[in-house]
């Protein structure tokens, strides 16, 4: 399933891949793409079938049967379901990844999904221990240690506080991570999807930590989860008087039991595990809790030994959602290339496409809300005419910092890491419109 290609030879590769398509039929292509779609495990309802149906009784100049009768009128269903025809668009997760699904991750389904913010059925999930089922009247957050005024909190308490809305992405350090050492994911949504956006509601942690007063020497938060694997991190108390909320909505309604219900952390821009749920402790001391295994084990081991730690910032990365290999080109001629691109440090404030793997760029346009710390939507409109593309994404942020390329990336860091794989990534487009996942290095 993986490729991975020399960076001399982009234009050979090119030809070799326009080569290799030509003699497919559209029938072995679709063969094929089932098949590499298959591969990846569960994938087989994620292959749209287009505009083909077998009925067209419901088509013009016939009448469809939905315009002759009547449908379900209101509170038929009083929590709302998407369409049953949009039933692939889910989360997914990858067996061998881990051996329970209670502590294991999905991903969300970012080859379906438009505008920046992600619905919040389809928000990807890591638990360390399941999802708790926790009574909000019986959930208190206790703040302590090194403070003036300890307070035990009851969920009303927290909402009587003036409260922030604010759009931002979450994002595992891990994602990517199955791609250190080469291509192996054919689809988007397990290269990418361990990453989600929202609009998170509740009290910025800054307003609660003035409340309790903390002590001139109290410089690190211990944050702790209700749920069994009471997983917890130590976070700088610059970060928490900076930008950290304490949420408790999300997308405009209580927080989804998966993601926390009824209270967590969002450590705007920073590793997804920082942002403890079902949070019910923040402890104030002098320093991180070396002795917790979670605050040695979100490290990133380097070549020669040592070990990256504190690396807390999901730096600027972007990837093309359209086309991607969930989605092939199925046609010639007018063409909207769309993509993600997010930095935890700030603003997006550039985004380039490349067509020949790097060589050479182009702007792309940035679409809609551009936000701190949030996705940003960017496009670029141009024509396919069946020639081969290696195309990728570059994205810069407002801080100037630019995205590396795989081999930057590798020089950096090796390949032993499993964290912040935020290189360039390259989707191989074949002259058939057929997506694939490639590596250049
Ligand atoms: N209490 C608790 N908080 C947790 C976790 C957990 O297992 N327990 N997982 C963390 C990890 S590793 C990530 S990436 C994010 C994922 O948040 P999400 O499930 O809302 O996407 O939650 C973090 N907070
Ligand atoms: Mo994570």
């Amino acid at each position: 399933m993986s490729r991975i290609i020399k960076g001399s030879g982009t234009r050979e590769l090119l030809a070799q891949l326009a080569a290799e398509s030509e003699h497919l039929s559209t029938r072995d292509r679709r063969d094929f793409l089932k098949k590499g779609i298959m591969a990846v495990g569960g994938m087989a309802s994620a292959v749209t079938a287009g505009n083909a149906v077998a009925n067209t009784s419901n088509l013009p100049p016939m009448e469809p049967q939905w315009g002759k009768m009547l449908g379900h009128g209101v509170v038929e269903y009083p929590y709302g379901q998407p369409s049953k025809f949009e039933s692939h668009v889910v989360r997914r997760t990858v067996p061998w990844l881990t051996a329970e699904s209670i502590s294991s991750i999905s991903m969300s389904p970012l080859q379906d999904l438009k505008g920046i913010i992600t619905p919040n059925g389809l928000v990807f999930e890591r638990y360390h221990a399941g999802v708790p089922q926790i009574n909000p009247d019986e959930h208190r957050l206790m703040i302590h240690g090194l403070v003036e005024r300890p307070i035990i909190f009851t969920m009303e308490d927290l909402m009587r506080f003036p409260s922030v809305s604010e759009i931002k992405f979450i994002e595992c350090p891990a994602n990517g991570g199955m791609e250190w050492k080469g291509a192996q994911m054919e689809a988007l949504q397990f290269t990418h999807g361990m990453l989600s956006c929202c609009e998170w509601t509740g009290v910025p942690l800054r307003v609660l930590l003035d409340e309790v007063g903390v002590k001139p020497e109290g410089k690190w938060i211990l944050a702790e989860g209700a749920d069994g694997s009471h997983m917890s991190r130590s976070i700088p108390l610059e970060k928490a008087l900076d930008d950290t909320i304490v949420v408790y909505a999300q997308n405009g309604e209580m927080l989804r039991p998966e993601q926390g219900y009824p209270l967590r952390l969002i450590n705007p821009g920073w590793e997804g595990n920082t942002s403890i749920k079902w949070l019910r402790r923040l402890e104030i001391g002098d320093k991180p809790w070396y002795h917790r295994e979670e605050t040695s084990k979100y490290t990133d081991l380097m070549p020669d030994g040592k070990a990256r730690k504190f690396s807390f910032v999901q730096e600027t990365n972007s990837v093309i959602t359209s086309p991607c290999p969930e989605h092939p080109i199925v046609r010639k001629g007018f063409l909207e290339i769309e993509g993600i691109a997010w930095s935890g440090r700030g603003r997006i404030k550039q985004v380039d496409i490349s067509f020949d793997g790097g060589v050479t760029w182009k702007p792309a346009n940035l679409k809609g809300l551009v936000l701190s710390k949030a996705l940003t939507r960017f496009s670029f409109v141009t024509k396919w005419d069946g020639q081969p593309w290696l195309l990728q994404s570059r994205a810069i942020d407002e801080t100037g910092y630019v995205q590396p390329t795989l081999k930057q990336l590798r020089e950096a860091r090796g390949g032993n890491s499993i964290y912040h794989k935020n290189s360039i990534h390259t989707w191989s487009v074949a002259a058939n419109g057929e997506v694939k996942n490639v590596q250049i290095t």
